[in-house]
C-alpha cells in the first residue's frame, strides 16, 4: 500500500505536463476550439471516431479534478460548456460523452485537468 500511494505522490507531482507545451503551440496539435480560457484538441490516441481533449489554459493547481477548490467553479463550468460547443462543432450534439479520469485508480496520466469529448459512435456501458 506505501508502494501504491508513492506512486500516487509521484503521479501528481505537481511538475509541468506535455499539455504546458500543446497549450505554448512548442509541440502541435489539431486545435478544435480555442478561447481565452480553454484549449480543445485531438486526443493523440483517439477511443472514438471524435475524441477531443478540452483543457483549461491555466492549470491554476487543477492537475486532476481530485484537487479542484472553490476557487475552481467558473473554470470547471467553463469546460464543461466548452465541451458542449466541441461536440456540437463536431457534429455528435446527438450523442456524445464526456469523461474525467481523476486520478491513478482512474488510469489518468496526465496531470492537467483535462476532459475527454468521445463521439461519433455507439458508446457502451460501463465503461472499463
Ligand atoms: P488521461 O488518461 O485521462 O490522463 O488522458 C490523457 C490523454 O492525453 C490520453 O488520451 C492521450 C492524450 N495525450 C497524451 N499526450 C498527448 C499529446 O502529446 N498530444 C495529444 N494530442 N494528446 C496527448
Amino acid at each position: 500500500e506505501a508502494a501504491a500511494q508513492a506512486a500516487a505522490a509521484d503521479a501528481d507531482s505537481g511538475a509541468p505536463t506535455i499539455f504546458d507545451k500543446i497549450i505554448a503551440k512548442e509541440i502541435p496539435s489539431t486545435i478544435v476550439y480555442e478561447d481565452e480560457k480553454v484549449l480543445a484538441f485531438r486526443d493523440i490516441s483517439p477511443q472514438a471516431p471524435v475524441h477531443v481533449l478540452v483543457i483549461p489554459k491555466f492549470r491554476d493547481g487543477l492537475t486532476q479534478l481530485g484537487k479542484a477548490e472553490a476557487r475552481h467553479e467558473e473554470i470547471l463550468g467553463h469546460l464543461l460548456y466548452a465541451a458542449k460547443i466541441v461536440a456540437e462543432k463536431e457534429g455528435i450534439l446527438d450523442g456524445f460523452r464526456v469523461v474525467i479520469n481523476s486520478g491513478p485508480t482512474a488510469c489518468q496520466s496526465v496531470y492537467h485537468l483535462h476532459l475527454h469529448v468521445l463521439g461519433g459512435r455507439q458508446m457502451k456501458w460501463p465503461p472499463g
